[in-house]
Protein backbone atom coordinates (compact mmCIF):
# COMPACT_ATOMS: atom_id res chain seq x y z
CA UNK A 1 0.00 0.00 0.00
CA UNK A 2 0.98 3.27 -0.60
CA UNK A 3 -0.18 6.52 1.18
CA UNK A 4 1.01 9.72 -0.19
CA UNK A 5 -0.24 13.41 1.56
CA UNK A 6 2.01 16.29 2.01
CA UNK A 7 5.24 16.34 4.27
CA UNK A 8 3.15 17.39 7.12
CA UNK A 9 0.18 16.11 9.75
CA UNK A 10 -2.29 17.37 8.35
CA UNK A 11 -5.60 15.11 7.23
CA UNK A 12 -3.65 12.15 6.89
CA UNK A 13 -2.46 11.64 10.63
CA UNK A 14 -6.05 9.48 11.44
CA UNK A 15 -4.97 7.42 8.17
CA UNK A 16 -1.26 6.65 9.39
CA UNK A 17 -2.46 6.14 13.27
CA UNK A 18 -4.54 3.44 11.69
CA UNK A 19 -2.22 2.29 9.24
CA UNK A 20 0.00 1.60 11.90
CA UNK A 21 -2.62 0.53 14.64
CA UNK A 22 -3.70 -2.29 12.21
CA UNK A 23 -0.51 -3.46 11.40
CA UNK A 24 -0.55 -2.93 7.89
CA UNK A 25 2.56 -2.78 5.72
CA UNK A 26 2.78 0.90 4.09
CA UNK A 27 4.52 3.05 2.52
CA UNK A 28 4.55 6.62 2.87
CA UNK A 29 5.22 9.32 -0.58
CA UNK A 30 5.66 12.73 0.99
CA UNK A 31 5.29 15.21 -1.15
CA UNK A 32 7.06 18.92 -0.24
CA UNK A 33 5.32 21.57 -0.50
CA UNK A 34 7.34 23.81 1.24
CA UNK A 35 10.23 23.46 -1.13
CA UNK A 36 8.82 24.09 -3.88
CA UNK A 37 5.24 25.94 -3.82
CA UNK A 38 5.75 26.66 -7.46
CA UNK A 39 2.94 24.88 -9.41
CA UNK A 40 4.57 23.70 -12.55
CA UNK A 41 7.74 22.45 -10.58
CA UNK A 42 5.90 20.83 -7.75
CA UNK A 43 6.24 16.91 -7.76
CA UNK A 44 2.47 16.60 -6.93
CA UNK A 45 1.54 19.04 -9.55
CA UNK A 46 3.04 16.98 -11.96
CA UNK A 47 2.07 13.21 -10.70
CA UNK A 48 -1.64 14.98 -10.06
CA UNK A 49 -3.77 13.89 -13.36
CA UNK A 50 -0.54 10.58 -14.10
CA UNK A 51 -1.50 8.45 -11.54
CA UNK A 52 -5.38 7.27 -12.32
CA UNK A 53 -7.06 8.95 -9.82
CA UNK A 54 -10.90 9.24 -10.20
CA UNK A 55 -10.58 12.56 -8.57
CA UNK A 56 -6.99 13.54 -7.76
CA UNK A 57 -6.44 14.74 -4.19
CA UNK A 58 -3.94 14.75 -1.19
CA UNK A 59 -4.44 12.15 0.75
CA UNK A 60 -4.66 9.46 -1.41
CA UNK A 61 -3.95 5.54 -1.33
CA UNK A 62 -3.47 2.74 -3.73
CA UNK A 63 -3.74 -0.55 -3.08
CA UNK A 64 -2.45 -2.55 -6.03
CA UNK A 65 -5.64 -2.03 -8.53
CA UNK A 66 -7.30 -0.14 -6.04
CA UNK A 67 -6.67 3.76 -6.06
CA UNK A 68 -8.52 6.01 -3.31
CA UNK A 69 -8.56 9.57 -2.38
CA UNK A 70 -10.76 11.03 0.16
CA UNK A 71 -9.33 10.83 3.09
CA UNK A 72 -12.68 9.64 4.97
CA UNK A 73 -12.60 6.69 1.87
CA UNK A 74 -9.34 6.22 2.90
CA UNK A 75 -10.39 5.60 6.85
CA UNK A 76 -13.08 3.49 5.87
CA UNK A 77 -11.31 0.95 3.12
CA UNK A 78 -9.03 0.05 6.20
CA UNK A 79 -11.49 0.20 8.59
CA UNK A 80 -13.41 -2.09 6.46
CA UNK A 81 -10.47 -4.58 5.91
CA UNK A 82 -10.28 -5.41 9.82
CA UNK A 83 -13.44 -5.21 10.67
CA UNK A 84 -13.14 -1.71 12.35
CA UNK A 85 -16.53 -0.16 10.96
CA UNK A 86 -19.47 -1.17 13.58
CA UNK A 87 -20.57 -4.85 14.31
CA UNK A 88 -24.50 -3.74 15.54
CA UNK A 89 -26.80 -1.71 13.60
CA UNK A 90 -26.20 0.79 16.59
CA UNK A 91 -22.83 0.86 15.91
CA UNK A 92 -22.78 1.62 12.24
CA UNK A 93 -25.47 4.56 12.78
CA UNK A 94 -22.76 6.02 15.15
CA UNK A 95 -19.74 5.59 13.01
CA UNK A 96 -21.77 7.16 9.91
CA UNK A 97 -22.68 9.98 12.25
CA UNK A 98 -19.01 10.36 13.60
CA UNK A 99 -17.52 10.37 10.27
CA UNK A 100 -19.06 12.92 8.99
CA UNK A 101 -19.43 15.06 12.64
CA UNK A 102 -15.78 14.92 12.71
CA UNK A 103 -14.99 16.08 9.22
CA UNK A 104 -17.60 19.13 10.40
CA UNK A 105 -15.60 19.85 13.66
CA UNK A 106 -12.04 19.42 12.26
CA UNK A 107 -13.01 21.96 9.08
CA UNK A 108 -14.50 24.49 11.89
CA UNK A 109 -10.59 24.43 13.09
CA UNK A 110 -9.11 24.74 9.38
CA UNK A 111 -10.93 27.65 8.80
CA UNK A 112 -9.95 29.49 11.46
CA UNK A 113 -6.22 28.57 11.59
CA UNK A 114 -6.74 29.66 7.84
CA UNK A 115 -8.52 33.04 8.82
CA UNK A 116 -6.34 36.06 7.12
CA UNK A 117 -7.21 37.79 10.47
CA UNK A 118 -5.73 35.58 12.63
CA UNK A 119 -4.74 36.62 15.82
CA UNK A 120 -7.60 38.91 15.12
CA UNK A 121 -9.08 42.21 16.62
CA UNK A 122 -11.70 41.84 19.41
CA UNK A 123 -14.64 42.39 17.47
CA UNK A 124 -16.48 39.28 18.07
CA UNK A 125 -18.81 39.41 14.72
CA UNK A 126 -15.39 39.67 13.05
CA UNK A 127 -13.35 37.84 14.92
CA UNK A 128 -13.67 34.05 13.87
CA UNK A 129 -11.03 32.09 16.62
CA UNK A 130 -12.86 34.32 19.29
CA UNK A 131 -16.25 32.64 18.19
CA UNK A 132 -14.62 29.19 17.59
CA UNK A 133 -13.25 29.59 21.48
CA UNK A 134 -16.52 30.72 22.40
CA UNK A 135 -18.29 27.72 20.56
CA UNK A 136 -16.11 25.02 21.29
CA UNK A 137 -17.04 23.83 24.72
CA UNK A 138 -20.60 23.38 23.63
CA UNK A 139 -19.06 21.37 20.78
CA UNK A 140 -17.23 19.18 23.34
CA UNK A 141 -20.17 18.95 25.51
CA UNK A 142 -21.72 17.08 21.97
CA UNK A 143 -18.95 14.68 21.48
CA UNK A 144 -18.19 13.90 25.28
CA UNK A 145 -22.37 13.33 25.92
CA UNK A 146 -22.08 11.03 22.44
CA UNK A 147 -18.85 9.26 24.31
CA UNK A 148 -20.21 8.98 27.65
CA UNK A 149 -19.45 5.91 29.34
CA UNK A 150 -18.10 4.23 26.36
CA UNK A 151 -14.68 2.92 25.78
CA UNK A 152 -14.73 3.85 22.10
CA UNK A 153 -17.04 5.79 19.81
CA UNK A 154 -19.07 3.70 18.69
CA UNK A 155 -19.06 1.25 21.58
CA UNK A 156 -16.71 -1.16 23.13
CA UNK A 157 -15.19 -1.93 19.94
CA UNK A 158 -12.71 0.73 18.59
CA UNK A 159 -13.44 1.45 15.20
CA UNK A 160 -12.29 3.68 12.65
CA UNK A 161 -13.65 6.98 13.59
CA UNK A 162 -12.08 6.77 16.86
CA UNK A 163 -8.78 7.67 14.57
CA UNK A 164 -10.49 10.82 13.74
CA UNK A 165 -11.84 11.86 16.98
CA UNK A 166 -8.29 11.57 18.58
CA UNK A 167 -6.37 13.15 16.46
CA UNK A 168 -9.09 16.44 16.18
CA UNK A 169 -9.26 16.25 19.81
CA UNK A 170 -5.37 16.04 20.26
CA UNK A 171 -5.27 19.45 17.53
CA UNK A 172 -8.02 21.23 19.38
CA UNK A 173 -5.81 20.24 23.17
CA UNK A 174 -2.68 21.71 21.29
CA UNK A 175 -4.91 24.69 20.08
CA UNK A 176 -6.42 25.56 23.41
CA UNK A 177 -4.34 23.52 25.88
CA UNK A 178 -6.99 23.38 28.86
CA UNK A 179 -9.99 22.62 26.27
CA UNK A 180 -10.46 19.14 27.74
CA UNK A 181 -10.52 19.78 31.72
CA UNK A 182 -14.39 19.87 31.69
CA UNK A 183 -14.59 16.53 29.87
CA UNK A 184 -12.58 13.80 31.78
CA UNK A 185 -14.21 11.09 29.22
CA UNK A 186 -12.72 13.27 26.17
CA UNK A 187 -9.49 13.21 27.89
CA UNK A 188 -9.29 9.22 28.87
CA UNK A 189 -10.66 8.64 25.83
CA UNK A 190 -7.54 10.36 24.92
CA UNK A 191 -5.16 8.39 26.95
CA UNK A 192 -6.89 5.71 26.52
CA UNK A 193 -6.29 5.77 22.53
CA UNK A 194 -2.18 6.72 23.40
CA UNK A 195 -1.95 3.66 25.89
CA UNK A 196 -2.62 1.28 22.89
CA UNK A 197 0.96 -0.58 22.24
CA UNK A 198 0.86 0.15 18.57
CA UNK A 199 -0.02 3.54 18.68
CA UNK A 200 2.71 4.79 21.65
CA UNK A 201 5.55 2.75 19.49
CA UNK A 202 4.42 4.52 16.14
CA UNK A 203 4.48 7.78 18.33
CA UNK A 204 7.98 7.05 19.80
CA UNK A 205 9.37 6.09 15.95
CA UNK A 206 10.96 8.24 13.30
CA UNK A 207 8.24 7.98 10.97
CA UNK A 208 5.46 9.87 13.57
CA UNK A 209 4.68 13.18 12.03
CA UNK A 210 2.65 15.24 14.71
CA UNK A 211 3.50 18.61 12.71
CA UNK A 212 3.04 21.13 11.61
CA UNK A 213 -0.01 20.27 11.27
CA UNK A 214 -1.12 22.49 8.25
CA UNK A 215 1.06 24.09 5.20
CA UNK A 216 2.98 26.84 5.94
CA UNK A 217 -0.20 29.27 4.52
CA UNK A 218 -1.62 28.68 7.41
CA UNK A 219 -1.70 31.38 10.21
CA UNK A 220 -1.31 28.53 13.41
CA UNK A 221 0.07 25.14 12.90
CA UNK A 222 2.98 25.53 10.71
CA UNK A 223 5.70 24.82 13.25
N1 LIG B 1 -12.17 16.15 1.25
C1 LIG B 1 -10.81 15.83 0.94
C2 LIG B 1 -9.97 17.10 1.05
C3 LIG B 1 -8.62 16.92 0.40
C4 LIG B 1 -7.79 18.19 0.41
O1 LIG B 1 -8.33 19.31 0.55
N2 LIG B 1 -6.48 18.03 0.27
C5 LIG B 1 -5.56 19.15 0.33
C6 LIG B 1 -4.62 18.97 1.51
S1 LIG B 1 -5.50 18.84 3.01
C7 LIG B 1 -4.69 19.24 -0.91
O2 LIG B 1 -3.70 19.97 -0.89
N3 LIG B 1 -5.02 18.52 -1.99
C8 LIG B 1 -4.23 18.53 -3.19
C9 LIG B 1 -4.89 19.21 -4.34
O3 LIG B 1 -5.92 19.89 -4.14
O4 LIG B 1 -4.35 19.13 -5.44
C10 LIG B 1 -10.31 14.72 1.88
O5 LIG B 1 -10.90 14.55 2.97
O6 LIG B 1 -9.38 13.99 1.54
Amino acid sequence: MILAYWEIRGIAHPIRLLLEYTGTPYKELLYNYEKCSDYDKNEWFKDRYTLGLDFPNLPYLIDGNTKITQSNAILRYIGRKHKMCGDTEEEKVRVDILESQAMDFRMQLVRVCHDPNFPLTLSPQENLRLNYLQQLPKTLQLFSHFLGTRRWFAGKKMTFVDFSMYDILDLNCKFLPACLDLFPNLQEFLTRFEGLKKISAYMNSPRYLPKPVFLKMAKWGTQ
